[in-house]
């Protein structure tokens, strides 16, 4: 057994002590069912969405988060909430707008030299490639201010946001092309395209809708502004969009919901817009090939720059056959293309229909150039009827719809009737209906949008939640449900209260396409992805003048903010660049100044920067904001403002008791006898690491890595200690041998760690019994007392088989199944006086007993690893 320093065992093996789980026996979960009022079917939606602890889900969501400007990040189908995106708004948890890096992001979205400071997100996108998911980048619409604002999957920090230079607002986008080459983004509410005043009487002559086709570079994953253009559209109002795919790939398609053109006025006696606005039977879907206007943007003479922004005029579109309208029921919203390209669908939110046009139709008419006639503005308009393959009488209120990967399946909201349908776009067939709670907008569906949907799940973002969770005050948060659709009929599986903003739209992604990284490259500046102009190593730790700016560079690493001490002049502009020396997984550290409304957080390798204008006189602790070690509190500094026009007179020392030299002599030995004990430990778990061949797992190499980074930290402590101790310098010597023993701790933290993970990789295949009992062993408590290898509060398992003879299994058995009645054996009433515990009966069946003999039997097999 291994010798563990006081300290350390109670670090180390505190936790374990402390786990004693819960058992589930016969009747258990009748007994739970009662108490909580579940039916049998509650209980196997339960299991349908249950994760147990450190299970993972198969689908990650992206969701709008309306009004507050953010992403949400959730996992399916446990509808775990996982992560909220800082994009339009300030996110001081992220340090997003509170750092200098991530404010210079959010400060590309200002608006004609105005800081804005949310966001109104719409519609999340995620990358393509080939009509399918990568899993890169995720674009999300801020429909308010319009703007576009690009977050890196590697890391789910926003990297670009863009303003739209022609629109005052925009809704239909972000929709990414099959590979990502270009995003539409659809304008909304016309207006304008110059930034000056018009009379609204002119509203036909001077104010215009369109759809904005931003370039987009897939490998560097940024906006590229100059070579994108916008396409000019009649002020129509254009609403929901979708770009085509497969057989329609190069076109895209616009809703619009106000095609009378209708501009309101109650207050001047007027119908309100919302009479004149729906007042036409049908409004137009807007059919465009933007493959063909890309190339003709590229020619200066077919663009006309507006706020320096290339806009193709409509006149220049229709000449070159790349413009056209086709009537759609009146004011629709959502228009969403199948996975082969070939069908369009069309919910208009005022007709119970679905109408649904088909691909090879439009493109007939067009290629024949068969139009019904033309629009005021000269836009050639496609007959309805022979565009149509066909509408479906779905309910009330239909708006949005996702594809399955069954041939013709496809799930329709019903705002007004609270519903979801499912039926065949192909057959126009009502297959199935499912309430939801309520009045639902958008549908998520798995990669539904892609040409690769996956059917299983689908979750209905509801608007109202009305009744279905605790009264929190009159704002209420949203319901997501989540709907099983493997089968015939949907099932609703669970509702999930969304408490942030409005979600609009969603996206779902399969978790093996993302590849989050844990750490930056040391010194990196997550926002640009380069290396930072503030990177700081251990030991280049300084602070610089230059008249009244003061540069400070900072480390940061468990637990301590180096300097400690930083002194600047009242009226100084104070830089602070910070690294987080950690390369440790989840190993953050946050960074504020109390008072100055700054804060940074630091993910391992990351370099950010706070700049704040030191205008207070005074003494500002600053700290690290995340508890991120057992000494988190004490990782912090002191921030000294000084008038330079003022004298300080320094205060009168008061007289302390000190210890005696005896007393600090005692304390030094017995700090240096801990560090070798602890020592100890570490070379130990260190010899099992080399003869184990760690090097040869990846995992393992990289937490042995960690390790010893810290470890690698000790000479040169030693080194200040042994100074110390010489000059007779003790209360410093002690001190130095205490930051030794900090170093310690840390590298057997993560050293055990590496050791329970290279003896999971190289120990012998456990049989599924063995593995079965295992998992019986944990969850029936037994790991409460017994720690394999070790000697606990029980005694230590390795060889238990052997020592009781030949029938020792026979033994083993009878002792887990009916301890009581071996109580007075004198082997068991020995081993109860010297642990003061009896074996307790946990009610463990007959196939749990005898799976956690095989487990222990494979505990033998294995024993010199424990
Ligand atoms: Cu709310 Cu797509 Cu903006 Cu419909 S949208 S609900
Ligand atoms: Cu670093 Cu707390």
């Amino acid at each position: 057994m291994i010798k563990y320093s006081n300290k350390l065992v109670l670090l180390l093996v505190g936790a374990s002590l402390a786990a004693t789980a819960s058992f589930a026996s016969e009747g258990e979960l009748q007994k739970v069912m009662k108490a909580r009022g579940l039916s049998e079917i509650d209980v196997v939606r339960a299991a349908k969405t249950y994760n147990p602890s450190g299970v993972k889900d198969e689908y990650v969501v992206f969701s709008s988060g309306g009004q507050s400007g953010q992403v949400i990040v959730y996992g399916v189908p446990s509808m775990r909430i996982l992560k909220y995106i800082g994009v339009f708004t300030p996110e001081p948890w992220q340090g997003y707008g509170f750092d200098e890096e991530s404010k210079k992001v959010l400060r590309q979205g200002n608006i004609r030299g105005k800081e804005i400071n949310w966001g109104d997100t719409h519609h999340p996108a995620l990358s393509e490639k080939d009509g399918k998911y990568d899993g890169k980048w995720l674009a999300i619409n801020d429909k308010a201010n319009p703007r576009i604002a690009i977050i890196d999957l590697a890391d789910f920090e926003t990297k670009q946001i863009v303003v739209n230079p022609v629109f005052k607002s925009s809704h239909g986008g972000a929709f990414f092309t099959q590979n990502s080459d270009f995003i539409l983004e659809a304008c909304q509410y016309a207006a304008p395209f110059d930034n000056n005043y018009h009379p609204i009487e002119d509203y036909k002559e001077t104010y215009r809708g369109g759809v904005t086709m931003w370039r987009f570079d897939p490998k560097k994953g940024r906006v590229q502004e100059k070579e994108s253009f916008t396409i000019e559209m009649p002020p129509y109002m254009q609403d929901l969009s979708d770009s085509g795919k497969a057989a329609s790939d190069g076109w895209g398609f616009t809703n619009s919901v106000n095609s009378e053109m209708y501009t309101g006025g109650i207050e001047v006696g007027m119908p309100p817009n919302e009479a004149g606005m729906s007042r036409n039977d049908t409004d137009f879907l807007h059919i465009y090939n933007w493959k063909k206007l890309a190339e003709l943007a590229k020619d200066p003479k077919n663009v006309k720059m507006i706020n320096n922004h290339k806009v193709i005029p409509m006149d220049i579109a229709v000449k070159n056959n790349a413009l056209f309208l086709v009537p759609e029921p009146k004011s629709p919203h959502g228009v969403d293309v199948s996975p082969d390209g070939e069908y369009i669908t069309v919910c208009g939110k005022l007709d119970t229909h679905a109408s649904v046009y088909k691909w090879s139709k439009i493109k007939k008419l067009i290629d024949n150039k068969e139009f019904e006639g033309k629009d005021p503005y000269g836009v050639p308009i496609l007959d309805m009827k022979k565009s149509l393959h066909g509408q479906a009488e779905l309910g009330l209120g239909p708006l949005h719809s996702q594809y399955s990967p069954v041939d013709g399946e496809i799930y329709t909201s019903l705002y007004v009737d609270s519903q979801v349908v499912k039926w065949n776009y192909k057959t126009l067939k009502i297959l199935d209906k499912q309430n939801v709670h309520y009045n639902i907008g958008h549908l998520c569906g798995m990669e539904s949008e892609t040409m690769d949907p996956q059917g299983r799940y689908i979750i209905a973002l509801n608007k109202l939640s009305i009744d279905r969770f605790q009264n929190v005050g009159p704002l209420h948060p949203q319901n997501h449900q989540l709907i099983d659709i493997s089968g015939k009929k949907m099932d609703l599986l669970v509702d999930m209260p969304l408490p942030l903003g409005e979600p609009h739209n969603a996206v779902a992604i399969r978790v093996e396409k993302l590849n989050g990284h844990v750490r930056y490259t040391m010194g990196t500046n997550s926002r640009t992805d380069t290396v930072h102009e503030g990177k700081t190593l251990a030991g280049q730790e300084r602070v610089e003048r230059n008249g009244n700016k003061v540069k400070v560079y900072a480390t940061m690493v468990r637990s301590h903010i180096n300097p400690e001490r930083i002194t600047v002049n009242k009226g100084d502009e104070v830089t602070m660049y910070l690294t987080n020396l950690e390369r440790a997984q989840d190993e953050a550290h946050g960074f504020t100044v109390d008072h100055y409304n700054i804060h940074a957080s630091l993910e391992p390798g990351k370099t950010s920067s706070v700049k704040f204008i030191a205008d207070m006189e005074g003494v500002f602790p600053y700290y690290c904001t995340e508890f991120c070690s057992a000494l988190h509190l004490e990782m912090m500094g002191y921030l000294m403002v000084k008038d330079p026009n003022k004298k300080y007179v320094s205060a009168q020392k008061t007289k302390m008791q000190t210890m005696t030299p005896a007393q600090l002599k005692a304390e030094y030995d017995k700090t240096v006898a801990t560090n070798a004990a602890t020592d100890a430990v570490i070379q130990s778990v260190v010899k099992f690491l080399k003869e184990n061949k760690y090097e040869k797992h990846k995992v393992v190499a990289d937490l042995v890595t960690d390790a010893m980074d810290q470890y690698g930290k000790i000479p040169e402590q030693k080194k200040l200690a042994n100074a110390a101790a010489k000059a007779g310098n003790m209360e410093n010597a002690i001190l130095f041998e205490n930051m030794i023993w900090q170093y310690m701790v840390k590298t057997a933290d993560v050293g055990i760690r590496a050791k329970d993970a290279l003896v999971r990789l190289i120990a012998t295949k456990q049989s599924a019994s063995a593995a079965a009992g295992e998992k019986a062993f944990g969850e029936g408590g037994c790991g409460g007392c017994h720690v394999i290898g070790k000697v606990s509060s029980g005694p230590d398992l390795t060889g238990v088989l052997e020592r009781h003879g030949k029938d020792g299994t026979k033994w083993v058995k009878d002792f887990i199944m009916k301890p009581e009645t071996m109580y007075n054996d004198p082997y068991t009433k020995a081993m109860i006086d010297y642990f003061n515990l009896r074996m307790p009966n946990q009610h463990m069946s007959e196939q749990e007993t005898k799976n956690i003999i095989e487990y222990l039997k494979w505990v033998d097999e294995n024993a010199n690893l424990f």
